[in-house]
């Protein structure tokens, strides 16, 4: 078997495990059992993080290919028994350029569209509205001050209450609801230890510190429920304290928006913040 037919097979090879990398990516927005992809990108900054992930594949799948090639090609054509004289040659300029260079350039030609994509998801533009997400060990309570400024807290729906449909560990007896096609920004803080508020299919993932006020973004191209979990080790109920989004129309919001105003309480009110937590587990 020539060189050209092994380098021939692996390329082969390595095409079919990006496609079926990439196949792993089309379902619902939640995580799937033996899902090896991403979950479905409902955001711009999720497409191109997704996009920019395919093509450091396409990179990593090259070089690694590149490099067994190589080694391949030492144990064939220089083991002792093809070549028993061994060549002492110990310097060779072009080389050495040329695999200075080539890195550099491989590098330069990743470092563009990631910083490109670091400043698309830094960067927040104006928002259509704004969503306080705070976390407590262990639940996530939220505000909504562009909305009326009400207040609720989510927390994970026990095993034993779960309905017919709903994902054990991943829903909340309230869901964050946003209306589609809007620029939500989400400002994250935290009352006790660090936590993360994250949601694999928006690309988003932020530390909520005590103390401190961060921020992210989201515009979510779809309605739907998406779901996400803290993502930060923050005690033993910290995988218990799960993020359920539902995206509504706008219609939906709005509606959603009355009846919650009347449902939950003023940030304002003395005391709405206190209401009483239930562990989570
Ligand atoms: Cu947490």
């Amino acid at each position: 078997m020539g060189l050209s037919r092994v380098l021939a097979i692996l390329g082969a090879l390595g095409a079919s495990f990006c496609t079926w990398l990439g196949a792993g990516a089309a379902f619902a927005a939640e995580p799937q059992p033996w899902e090896t992809g991403f979950q479905p990108a409902a955001t711009p900054v999720m497409e191109r993080i997704e996009g920019f992930h395919t093509e450091l594949l396409y990179i990593i799948t090259a070089i690694a290919v590149f490099v067994l090639a190589l080694l391949v090609w030492v144990i064939v054509r220089y083991n002792d028994r093809v070549s028993p004289k061994a060549s002492r040659t110990t310097h060779n300029t072009v080389v050495e350029i040329v695999w200075t260079v080539v890195p550099v350039l491989i590098l330069v030609a990743i470092v563009v569209p990631s910083f490109k994509l670091l400043y698309f998801e830094g960067d927040i533009q104006k928002p259509d509205m704004i969503i306080k997400a705070i976390g407590h060990q262990w639940y996530w309570s939220y505000e909504y001050p562009s909305n009326g400024n009400f207040t609720f807290d989510a927390n994970l729906v026990q095993d034993k209450d779960l309905k017919e449909g709903q994902l054990r560990l991943l829903t909340t007896d309230n869901p964050v609801v946003v209306p589609v096609d809007t620029l939500v920004e989400v400002q994250e803080t935290s009352t006790d230890v660090i936590h993360a508020w994250a949601v694999p299919s928006f690309g988003v993932k932020t530390d909520a510190v005590p103390g401190r006020l961060n921020d992210t973004w989201f515009k979510a191209t779809a309605p739907g429920v998406y779901y996400g979990q803290c993502s930060e080790l923050c005690g033993n109920g910290h995988g218990f304290m799960p993020i359920m989004v539902q995206v509504l129309s706008k219609a939906d919001f709005d509606k959603w928006v009355e009846d919650a105003k009347k449902k939950f309480a003023q940030v304002d009110t003395p005391g709405a913040a206190q209401v009483a937590a239930v562990p989570a587990n």
